[in-house]
């Protein structure tokens, strides 16, 4: 992704949440909202759409909020609201800037087949197609792990207590030889791919709930995973039910930390 935009990784949070025991769902005052995003610097971004996955990507027309679900992608917060057809139902969506240009393209994963797509959020243009890892591993989650402003996948599996984190080394084409850290507890951690101290590069940040009740804590790895995944800045924020989020919504190159809370009916 670019500098400014991070996926959600709200799949892989709800699945390790759900292995540390089910979680309720939120009560929303509107009951049109079927989520929220909150950041700690107060952005409060509401969601209004049925989604399967959501990012905050930058489309050329600024940050806007992107939804994908059964096949259809949606992009709004620019001039107008936009709709178009990329990938499947049961595909799992990702954003990225697949070729360093600075904005983000649409992109799905079926199984452990990745579909990029060349032009912006329409989806148009050519689509380059790879795999990376295998079908078992979770897929769904990419970043710049170099610096060098193209996105590159990874792939997540369990690794005894931990959680192991695949990285591709080469571009957005999965070349390369992957590497792998493991960092994290495999029950009960979530996860979100950012750049928080906007030195270029991706990293991992962890969500690990409180089991007292009250904010989860929040362990950010800073620099690129090649040089390890470890805890550079601890901090607390949100509650157990959400999902982390990582997005640069004020616009400094630096992503804010955040929360996905999901509302049920
Ligand atoms: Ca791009
Ligand atoms: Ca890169
Ligand atoms: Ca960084
Ligand atoms: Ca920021």
């Amino acid at each position: 992704m670019s500098r400014t935009t991070r996926a959600l990784t709200t799949a892989v949070a709800a699945a390790l949440a759900l292995s540390a025991g089910v979680v309720p769902a939120a009560q929303a005052a509107d009951e049109s909202l079927t989520a929220q995003l909150f950041f700690r610097d107060g952005t409060v971004v509401d969601v209004f759409r049925p989604y399967e996955r959501l990012f905050m990507a930058d489309t050329g027309q600024g940050e806007e909020l992107l939804t994908f679900y059964r096949g259809r992608w949606t992009a709004a917060g620019g001039a107008w609201e936009r709709s178009f057809s990329f990938g499947r139902p049961g595909d799992v969506a990702v954003v990225g800037d697949w070729d360093g240009d600075g904005v983000d393209e649409p992109g799905v994963v079926r199984g452990n087949r990745y579909h990029l797509a060349s032009e912006a959020v329409d989806g148009g243009g050519g689509v380059r197609s790879f795999t990376f890892g295998s079908p078992s591993m979770y897929h769904g989650a990419v970043g710049d792990w170099d610096g060098d402003g193209v996105d590159e996948p990874m792939a997540v599996t369990g690794a005894g207590r931990s959680i192991r984190f695949w990285f591709a080394t080469e571009q957005a084409d999965g070349g390369g030889t992957p590497y792998a850290r493991d960092w994290g507890r495999n029950l009960g951690d979530g996860f979100a791919v950012g750049d928080v101290d906007g030195d270029g590069t991706d990293s991992i940040t962890l969500q690990r709930p409180n089991l007292s009740g009250g904010a989860p804590t929040f362990y950010i790895s800073t620099t690129s995973p090649r040089d390890g995944l470890r805890a550079d800045v601890i901090l607390s924020y949100g509650r157990n039910i959400d999902a982390p989020v990582l997005a640069d919504v004020s616009g400094d190159e630096r992503d804010e930390v955040g929360v996905l809370r999901e509302y049920l009916w």
